[in-house]
């Protein structure tokens, strides 16, 4: 068994475990790759504040996001085809975030379905949506999310339009793999992936399959997208599905000072200030520079979640001291998943939590509740 002691660790083993056009789909952004890339080079350049001789005993990281307890202030993120990664994934994924005590959140475009994940889990988890044209459909989606006890609802806005994703059109991507000559190669090479798909029957989209047809490869992923999603979509659609719902509600993929005004008048318990992990507009801001701005627009009117580019706990610490109140990780887990199953997915867990917890000692503090913007080096950080 490989020392596994960073994020990186597990994603270099994912990426000898996983086949190629899942690794990469996971493991890539749009276009260019610029906004992907600077998701998590722009953390760097931001330096903490080192303190000593000050109290760092019984130190906390519980806190809540959107008023539910959890363990650390780290959401998994909603990430398509996680079961693609590892079979039955988002079983495996919801699992670890359940026993650690963080929440875990469903993709629309999940492998394993709503009721597949409720059936193996004891606790609520989230399910994110997508504003597809059938509202009736859209309406069965919340029902069966309610229905499957989710605390949250968190709904993506920022793919309405699929970004061009150069690599999965390379590597034909499609689910279930579309067996090429160069695929079943590549497979070959993966043989615990291999037996874990050959055991189990969860291998196509569990939300959605019988309203879509098979996706062939990733063009007609694309247009998929294209034909089902709502181009229309409007503010007036999120109070929809709010009224709807009826539950907590987040919306995810706010980048803008404005958007996020008006994500405050639409009701929302939260937004994530997000760009898709770069996965859709290449050349937008990354998320850990839009978030201050963020932030410091709406205040305490909303909740503020961050995602992007999270690779260890300091970036967590850093991202809460910019004005989160949570934080998620999608490739991350993934990478855990990829590498190691439901354990892999734990580790990440216990490495992130190790490194906050370390760096909020040495910033001289003892509760995660308390992290702010003194904790930077003022000069270093977006504002
Ligand atoms: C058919 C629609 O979040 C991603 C995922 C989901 C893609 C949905 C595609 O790849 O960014």
């Amino acid at each position: 068994m490989p020392i596994i002691t960073t994020i990186e660790d597990l994603r270099v083993l994912a990426q000898r475990r996983v086949p190629r056009m899942f690794y990469d789909y996971a493991d890539s952004g749009s276009w260019t790759e610029s906004t992907y890339r600077a998701n998590s080079s722009e953390f760097a350049p931001i330096k903490f504040r080192q303190r000593v001789a000050v109290d760092m005993s019984n130190r906390t990281l519980a806190s809540t996001m959107v008023g539910q307890e959890v363990a650390m202030p780290v959401a998994l993120a909603p990430t398509g085809l996680t079961g693609m990664q590892h079979a039955d994934g988002e079983i495996l994924a919801a699992r670890a975030a359940e026993r650690f005590g963080v929440p875990f959140t469903l993709s629309t475009m999940s492998i394993c379905s709503i009721e597949d994940v409720a059936a193996h889990t004891t606790k609520p988890f989230w399910f994110q949506l997508y504003v597809m044209k059938d509202r009736d459909f859209i309406a069965r989606l919340i029902e069966r999310a309610r229905a499957a006890n989710c605390s949250a609802l968190v709904l993506t806005l920022d793919l309405q339009v699929l970004g061009q994703r150069h690599k999965d059109v390379r590597n034909g991507l499609s689910a279930p793999p579309r067996l090429t000559l160069p695929n079943i190669v590549n497979m070959a090479t993966k043989p615990r992936w291999c037996l874990g798909m050959l055991g189990t029957k969860r291998r196509y989209f569990g939300n959605i399959v019988g309203h879509a047809p098979k996706v062939a490869d990733m063009s007609s992923l694309s247009s998929w997208t294209a034909q089902q999603f709502d181009l229309t979509l409007s503010w007036k659609d999120v109070e929809w599905v709010k009224q709807r719902w009826g539950g907590k509600l987040i919306i995810k993929g706010i980048l803008d000072a404005e958007d996020a005004r008006l994500a405050v008048a639409s009701g929302a318990d939260a937004l994530i200030v997000s760009n898709h992990g770069g996965r859709q507009l290449d050349g937008a801001q990354s998320s850990i520079a839009a978030l201050p701005a963020i932030a410091d627009a709406v205040g305490s009117d909303i909740e503020v979640h961050m995602d992007g580019g999270i690779r260890s706990g300091q970036d967590v610490i850093k991202a809460l001291a910019l004005g989160a109140k949570g934080v998620y990780i999608g490739r991350p887990f993934l990478y855990g998943l990829g590498a190691l199953g439901e354990a892999g997915v734990t580790r990440c867990l216990e490495i992130i939590r190790t490194e906050l917890d370390l760096t909020m000692a040495f910033c001289g503090l003892r509760d995660v509740r308390k992290v702010d913007r003194s904790i930077l080096l003022p000069g270093s950080y977006p504002v």
